[in-house]
Formats: C-alpha cells, structure tokens, sequence
C-alpha cells in the first residue's frame, strides 16, 4: 500500500513527502514516479469508461501559439518532395520538424524542473546535459518520458474538472459577471482543493487511485485567436491554475493521482506566492518541484479541452479512458502528449 504524504519514509536531507526511492525494485532506481499507480488492475478498470464508441483528442496544433514566448522557438515543418530530394523518381513526400517541446500542448517529465534546494530531480538524479545526451533508453539513467514506453504508455482513468464551465454557470445564476462575460483565465484566479471537489460533486464524478486528474480553465481558446486585451492580460502575469501551496501537493499525492494535466500555462497558478501569500519569482513554482522532483508526478499543460468540454457538457460524463504516448525519443524532457479520451 502507498502511504499518504505524512507517513511517506523520510528521506535523508529532504522535506517530509518526499517520495524517493518508494517504487524503487530490484536494487534499481525507479524511472516512472507516480505512473506505477497504475497497475493492471487499475488499468483494466480504467478500460471500462470505453464504452460509447466517441473519442476526443486534446492536442493543441504544435505551432497553436502565434505570439513569441522568451526562450521557446516556433516550431519549423519543412516539407520535402522526394523527387526534389533525389530519393525518389516518381511521386512522394517527406517533413521534418524542428520544435520546443513547452509551446503547445505537452507533458513536463520528471526532469524538467528540479527541487530548487538539492537541485536534483526524481528520485535524486542529478539532471546533466551529458546525461540526457543518451543514445538508447537502454543506457538513460534519468526519469525522462521515454522510459513510459517500456510500460506501454500511459493508459488511465481520467476525470476532468470543467472548472470554466463551471465558474460560467455560477456566475451567471449569482449575476456576478456581465451579460455575455465569462471566466477570463489569465485574471489570477488560484483554484482551490475545495473547488476542485465541489465541481467533482457537481458532475457527479469521483476520484480514484492512478486516475489523471485533468483541469480545463480556458487558457488553449483564449489564445488560440488571442485579443489584444487578452494579450495584455497575458503580460500581466496573472495566469489561473490551481493554487501553488504544499497544501495542494499534499492532497494531490494523497488522491494517488497517476498524473496532473489541463489547459492552463503551467498548471499551477501564475505567479507562484509563498505560504504567507507574498508574490515570488517566476522561477519559484511550487507545484513544479513537489510533483516532478518529489513525487515523480507528470504535469501535463496548454491541452486543448473545448471539444472535450463540450463533449462532457452534453453527454454529463466526466470520467473517461485517457491514452498518450510520448515521442520516444531517448532523453526527453518534453513532449506533446498524443492524448485521446475515449468515452
Ligand atoms: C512555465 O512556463 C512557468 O512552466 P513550464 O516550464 O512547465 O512550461
């Protein structure tokens, strides 16, 4: 059994909750953090929301976003004909692509971001250059997101949290927004662990150990055809993701979450703020350290969840089969997801 955050073995030189070395077999360093919730038990349960025949992608366009991001390149597609390229006489096309995995819809592995105090990532691997250089999953000792491939991918419950829809719906039976407004996501709002559960409520929805946890705040649709004013927005640095708070990441490791995803920039709400509420630097995301570092819990972000939103609007299911498969790229530290709810 997995022990809940406060009964987590300590671990020499590191906060209470950390959970390095729990899935370790064998005398070898575990890889895949929280993924090993699921369990073929777990999973073969999961297979059972398949069942009305409808599935959903939630991937984002690679090149979705049109504005320029600090450090994130856009992505370049290059079409060839293979008849340009000598290889081929008759008739024929190849592309290839050149991207930044953080500037659509992606997964964050566990190596992305590290505990800002050891400087190390999951279970204590020290993140280098040269270790991520690898040619073969084989010889990568750092828990990157092609050693998912080995387990077949991530194949999970899913229950989604239609945090949008729901302020909407609330604000308007409280006239709390003007006729034809809705959520504005980058307006700072910091959802809270007992919003998450009122909506879980309100849809009727339960969660259970190894589900993806999966959070819709409108962010992929108001940029998708951004207005200046959303833009301006935007700069502000006032992004709605769930709140930043150990609180948080105690309850998300304890609901036994085999990963967190949704629309939003970075999950956790921007900018990230201390304990006694005073804003921090950027580069002092809470929920980033606790659930990659700590935890080894993948953190999805920039999903596309209008169609699935509309999807679950209509039919009233909240809780679906979620497939994804990371490019299988050795030593990846990000990816797009190729994820598909399958109801
Ligand atoms: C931020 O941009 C803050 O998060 P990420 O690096 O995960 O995209």
């Amino acid at each position: 059994t997995i022990p809940d955050f406060d009964d987590l073995p300590p671990v020499e030189g590191m906060p209470q909750g950390c959970a390095w070395g729990l899935f370790d077999k064998d005398g070898k360093k575990d890889l895949r953090g929280t993924l090993n919730f699921l369990t073929p038990d777990v999973v073969a349960a999961a297979y059972k929301e398949a069942r009305d025949g409808v599935s959903v992608s939630l991937n984002w366009p690679l090149n979705a976003v049109k504005f320029p991001i600090p450090g994130r390149i856009d992505p370049v597609h290059n079409v060839m004909s293979l008849v340009e390229a000598g290889v081929s006489s008759g008739q024929g096309w190849d592309d290839e692509i050149h991207f930044n995995t953080q500037k659509s819809s992606q997964w964050d592995s566990l190596c992305h971001w590290q505990d800002p105090v050891s400087k190390l990532a999951y279970n204590g691997t020290q993140v280098t250059k040269e270790g991520l250089s690898v040619s073969t999953t084989e010889e990568n000792q750092l828990p990157t997101l092609d050693h998912w491939h080995s387990g077949g991918g991530l194949v999970a419950r899913c229950v989604f949290i239609d945090y949008k829809a729901w302020y909407d719906a609330q604000a308007a039976k409280e006239g709390k927004m003007g006729e034809g407004t809705t959520f504005h996501p980058f307006e700072g709002h910091r959802i809270t662990i007992s919003e998450i559960e009122t909506i879980a409520a309100h849809q009727n929805v339960t969660f259970k150990p190894g589900d993806v946890l999966l959070i819709r705040t409108g962010t992929t649709e108001t940029l998708e055809n951004p207005k200046p004013e959303d833009l301006a927005k935007l700069g502000q640095m006032q992004i709605t993701g769930v709140e930043g708070t150990k609180a948080m990441a105690k309850w998300l490791w304890n609901k036994r979450f085999s990963a967190v995803a949704g629309d939003s920039w970075a999950f956790e709400a921007l900018p990230p703020m201390s304990e006694e509420g005073e804003v921090m630097a950027l580069e002092q995301l809470v929920l980033h350290p606790w659930l990659l570092a700590m935890f080894g819990m993948c953190i999805g972000e920039l999903w596309d969840l209008k169609r699935l939103s509309e999807h679950c609007q209509k039919t009233g299911r909240y809780s679906f089969l979620l497939t994804s498969a990371p490019l299988h790229i050795p030593g990846l530290i990000g990816s797009p997801p190729n994820a598909l709810a399958i109801f």
